[in-house]
């Protein structure tokens, strides 16, 4: 076992310090095992063995890397623009960044969980948050699509989110910053915090067949920050459990002022039991603004819908929904093991790292052996819910996740290090150096009730001198271990887009034999769509021109068009008549200020340009699609406004009205 020199430091000023700073592990060259390379390496044209969704942070979208090669595999938009895939762009995705406030193109996305069917991953869809503008979208992993994005009311950052019960019966929200409600004035002082800053949960109910999200009810808490979460599972199932911090309900200089308190809180949400009460109409209903976004896969279009109501309960009024369990100290992480027994709770300023068990939590709530209240909310006595504590595990414990083994493995953020250590009798096994300062970590399934790994993947946030130095900003790092033998095994590491947190993984034959090819062309119900080159046109009403344009290896049908003008706006809906995996056709106009489109086999999609100068403006292919690729190409004639060039379009006609120097010349 390597020594850990910073396991004998207690908290205090030195450690404030390593907050700051991190640490560096020694050795930190030449860490690989020497076998590594072979059981990383994926040879040409094979497969590896598993998806691995990650989260992309500050980027907004989520990337799709192959395990065990770390090879990525996709980018997939989700709260970003994306001028690759015209995300945000068309006119038919635009709709899928409309909020209560607009369009908005950027978010920030930590956490992401997939589907499950009795807590096991069933490789249907992948949920996301976005943490800025509190919003969930959730992925279609047929076509590795943002389907639908549901915004958040009551809520200021959608941090602990969107963990998901075990038959994804909910998608959980909770806001990390507690805010004044929707429906109150939020203008007031900020000293007024105590008495107007308000904490919500969000439980939003998934359709067990369409995925359809529905805001089901909001719980409403006092005003601390919600942090991580995990639903119960097993003999768990129907409560969920949150990290809080800032009991001290602190509104300035959190990094001191929120870290007064010996513990913070781990809330154990009995959502069975508010759902209850929803269904006998016990909720407040409430008027709000958010946003419902909806991605059809027949129109390929999406739909905005601004939603107005939501349900909330007030917790203080229902004494037997949640319930408070002290947690040293600052918790981030909140996991909830596969058996659903265990609680871990992660203290970013605690040497050590609590152990809770759902059955003593239940025995207290029956004999009420409480420790006073907080905010009228019961507060269970600390060592009545323990099971045990992780002596010395290292500093600045983050995120555990399981093996499924009785194992559980934990990030130490300060100590830079993955710890091992065993649910029964809480003892360290084994301790691997990371490079540096992991955030999460996911083993596949680490989260379900059937974790199936061998591996586990660190998410580094420093890289320092690990990679070829990319002048001030480096890519964030993975790192991947080996964990099934008793030690863990650091097998290769890699860089990964934006800011990875958190991350999921799934077999790949539980995604891959799903995976849509094409959009079958005579499904296709986009009101635009070009059913066949024959039916390709241009259509002028008023100052708006719709052109309908399809696409085939290698041309564009019309690809010369005249008669339009300065100041129209011109709709390009492109049709892809294409059939076959693999073949989309990009579309790019010179000048026009937005991105191209990409458009995938049986797709329409559709871009607006309003040409501001007359001229000749040539529109070409951007997806290298056949040899003659480089000729899939036209022209639009632009004339000035008010000219009567006559509105015509074609495709082939090459007869030439005017002289050629060329053929003078010869
Ligand atoms: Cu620890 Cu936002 Cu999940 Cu990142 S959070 S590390
Ligand atoms: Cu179509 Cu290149």
């Amino acid at each position: 076992m390597k020594k850990n020199p910073f396991s004998i430091l207690t908290l205090g000023a030195g450690l404030f310090l390593l907050i700051i700073a991190g640490c560096k592990p020694k050795n930190a060259g030449n860490a690989a095992e020497s076998d590594a390379a072979s059981r990383v390496y994926v040879p040409p044209g094979k497969y590896d063995k598993l998806y691995n969704f990650v989260s992309g942070g500050f980027s907004g979208q989520v990337t799709v890397y192959g395990i065990p090669s770390g090879r990525l595999l996709r980018v997939i938009p989700v709260f970003s623009l994306d001028p690759q895939d015209g995300w945000g762009y068309s006119e038919e995705t635009k709709p899928m960044l409309n909020t209560s406030h607009g369009m908005v193109p950027w978010d920030d996305q930590h956490h992401l969980e997939l589907s499950q069917t009795n807590g096991e991953i069933d490789g249907r869809w992948l949920f996301a948050n976005g943490n800025n503008t509190p919003r969930i979208a959730r992925l279609d992993l047929k076509t590795f699509r943002t389907a639908e994005i549901l915004e958040i009311p009551n809520s200021a950052g959608n941090h602990s989110s969107p963990f998901i019960t075990e038959n994804t019966e909910y998608v959980v929200a909770g806001t990390r910053f507690s805010v004044p409600m929707d429906d109150k004035n939020g203008d007031v002082p900020i000293d007024t915090y105590k008495k107007n800053f308000k904490g919500t949960v969000s439980f939003i109910s998934v359709d067990p067949q369409s995925g359809n999200m529905k805001l089901a009810f909001q719980l409403l808490l006092p005003g601390v920050d919600f942090d991580l979460s995990h639903a119960g599972k097993g003999p768990s199932h129907g409560w969920f459990f949150f990290s809080c911090y800032n009991s001290e309900q602190a509104h300035t200089l959190l990094e001191v002022n929120a870290s007064q308190r010996d513990k913070d809180f781990i809330m154990a949400v009995n959502w069975k039991k508010a759902e209850e009460y929803i269904k006998q109409g016990k909720g407040q209903k409430q008027t709000v603004k958010y946003a419902h976004n909806v991605y059809n896969e027949s129109t390929h279009s999406a739909t905005s819908t601004i939603e107005t109501q939501t349900t909330v309960l007030d917790v203080k009024d229902f004494p037997d929904i949640v319930y408070l369990i002290p947690c040293p100290k600052s918790p981030h992480g909140c996991d909830v093991d596969p058996t659903g027994e265990y609680i871990v709770g992660s203290g970013k300023l605690a040497a050590l790292i609590p152990v809770f068990s759902f059955s003593k939590i239940q025995t207290a709530i029956a004999s009420k052996n409480f420790d006073g209240e907080y905010a009228g909310i019961p507060v269970i006595k600390y060592e009545a819910a323990l099971h045990g504590e992780v002596k010395k595990p290292g500093l600045g414990p983050l995120h555990t996740e399981f093996d499924g083994k009785g194992n559980a493995y934990t990030t130490m953020f300060i100590s830079s290090e993955i710890v091992k250590w065993s649910l029964k009798d809480l003892k360290v096994l084994d301790r691997h150096a990371t490079y540096y300062s992991p955030g999460h970590l996911m083993i596949p399934g680490g989260d379900s009730r059937k974790p199936y790994g061998k591996y586990l993947i660190a998410y580094n946030k420093i890289t320092k001198d690990r990679y070829l130095p990319t002048g001030p900003e480096l890519a964030q790092s993975a790192q991947l271990f080996d964990i099934s033998g008793d030690k863990m095994k650091l097998l290769s590491d890699y860089p990964s887009i934006g800011e990875p947190h958190y991350a999921q993984a799934a077999p790949a034959d539980l995604i891959a034999k799903n995976s849509t090819k094409i959009f079958k062309i005579e499904e296709n119900k986009n009101p635009y769509v070009t059913m066949g080159e024959k039916n390709s046109k241009v259509v002028r009403t008023g100052n708006r021109v719709d052109v309908y344009m399809t696409m085939i290896r290698s041309h564009f049908s019309p690809d010369n068009i005249e008669g339009l003008k300065v100041g129209d706006d011109i709709y390009f809906h492109l049709t892809n008549l294409e059939q076959d995996w693999d073949v989309p056709h990009g579309f790019a106009i010179r000048n026009a200020n937005t991105a191209e489109l990409l458009v995938m086999p049986g797709e329409t999609q559709t871009l607006k340009w309003t040409p501001d100068v007359s001229g000749m403006y040539p529109f070409y292919c951007t997806d290298f699609c056949s040899a003659l690729h480089q000729e899939m190409q036209g022209y639009i004639r632009i004339s000035p406004k008010g000219s009567n060039v006559p509105l015509s379009f074609s495709l082939g006609k090459n007869a030439d009205t005017s002289d050629s120097v060329l053929t003078k010349q010869q």
